[in-house]
């Protein structure tokens, strides 16, 4: 995927990561909200490197027309808090295992201890699947064909599921 792409329609989600070492975990969210129908826009905005865009990008969001900004970043991972301090967005926060973290707890902690009044929808390390789906989840509250394809998504786990269990029954 490029280094920034954008749908064709008016992007409702942001994804953006701290560098472009994250693409391929953050690759991830961009694939399933293909998957469900959601436009989006892919960046790299980093907290430390470049500080001036990362409040650029948190402070017009809103204005752009996003709905929800999916944050990733690693080691001492700010991204997803300070955008979410600049923002009335819902924030999701993507820890990422960066290659010389300490078993990427170091992203983990950073994103998740949010103090309170600054929430951070963190989900699990590296889990960037899960962080789209609840985007869509967000965006889909106030559009049928992305709840529609939420819904049919989870018939096809439990379908999976179901297929194995059949399997195991031979
Ligand atoms: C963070 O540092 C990034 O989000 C990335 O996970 C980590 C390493 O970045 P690079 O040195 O690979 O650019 O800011």
């Amino acid at each position: 995927m490029a280094e920034e792409t954008t749908n064709t329609q008016q992007p409702l989600v942001g994804i953006i990561m701290g560098s472009q070492s994250d693409l391929r975990v953050m690759d991830a969210a961009a694939e399933i909200l293909e998957t469900l129908g959601v436009s989006f826009e892919l960046t790299i905005v980093s907290a430390h490197r470049t500080p001036h865009r990362m409040l650029e990008y948190a402070e017009n969001a809103r204005k752009r027309g996003l709905k929800v900004i999916i944050a990733g970043a690693g080691g001492a991972a700010h991204l997803p808090g300070m955008v979410a301090s600049l923002t009335t967005l819902p924030v999701i926060g993507v820890p990422v295992k960066s290659s010389n973290s300490i078993d990427g707890w170091d992203s983990v902690l950073s994103i998740l201890q949010m103090p309170g009044g600054i929430p951070v929808a963190t989900v699990a390390l590296d889990g960037a699947l899960n962080a789209g789906i609840l985007a869509a989840e967000i965006i889909g509250t106030n559009n049928a064909a992305v709840a529609d394809k939420l819904e049919k998504y989870k018939i096809s786990l439990n379908d999976k599921v179901m297929r194995s269990v059949e399997e195991l029954k031979r």
